[in-house]
């Protein structure tokens, strides 16, 4: 008896251990620029063909074209925002131009226009919200302050990072 009692209860334990609790479909991320300005935000969300959809908008920006990616820790507490750390990069090289490439945080760069302002739609097959985006340590979009080269390791040389936002659940 006591034997068949913690045998459902191993059941139990294995069948909820193996299912995530609740499957996150949706994420935001409220940009700041490196003085603390908010300049923009960006949104996260899955479809319904698993196609993760990215908004960015963003303006009070320096216009010219801008490495963007998703970075691997929700923290844009450091000034240069290199508490951010690298790209989600899963098991890829960085940028499509690499053959082991790109990481699933890789995003194509980013205009801002003459008025310092833009709006971007951008589809992703290889995010995943809750593995990439809302896991233990969060991610953070990254704005950078030129362009990625899509081949540099390991962040395509964009330079500075110009602009920072750590993503929620709400
Ligand atoms: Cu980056
Ligand atoms: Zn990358």
């Amino acid at each position: 008896m006591r034997l068949s009692k913690m045998f459902a209860a191993l059941v139990a334990l294995t069948i909820t251990g193996s299912m995530p609790l609740s499957a996150a479909d949706f994420a935001r991320a409220e940009v700041r620029d490196t003085d603390g300005n908010i300049v923009g935000g960006v949104t996260a969300e899955t479809t319904p063909s698993g196609t993760v959809l990215l908004t960015v908008s963003l303006t009070e920006l320096p216009p010219g074209i801008h490495g963007a990616h998703i970075h691997e820790t929700g923290d844009c507490s450091a000034s240069d925002f290199s508490s951010a750390g690298g790209h989600v990069a899963g098991d890829a090289q960085h940028g499509v131009d690499s053959a082991e490439g790109p990481h699933p945080g890789d995003m194509p760069n980013i205009t801002i226009l003459e008025a310092g302002a833009t709006q971007v739609e951008i589809f992703s097959d290889q995010l995943d919200i809750d593995r990439d985006i809302l896991d233990d340590d969060g991610s953070a979009f990254v704005l950078h302050a030129g362009v990625d080269d899509y081949t540099s390791q390991p962040s395509g040389a964009s330079g500075d990072r110009i602009a920072c936002g750590e993503f929620s659940a709400e």
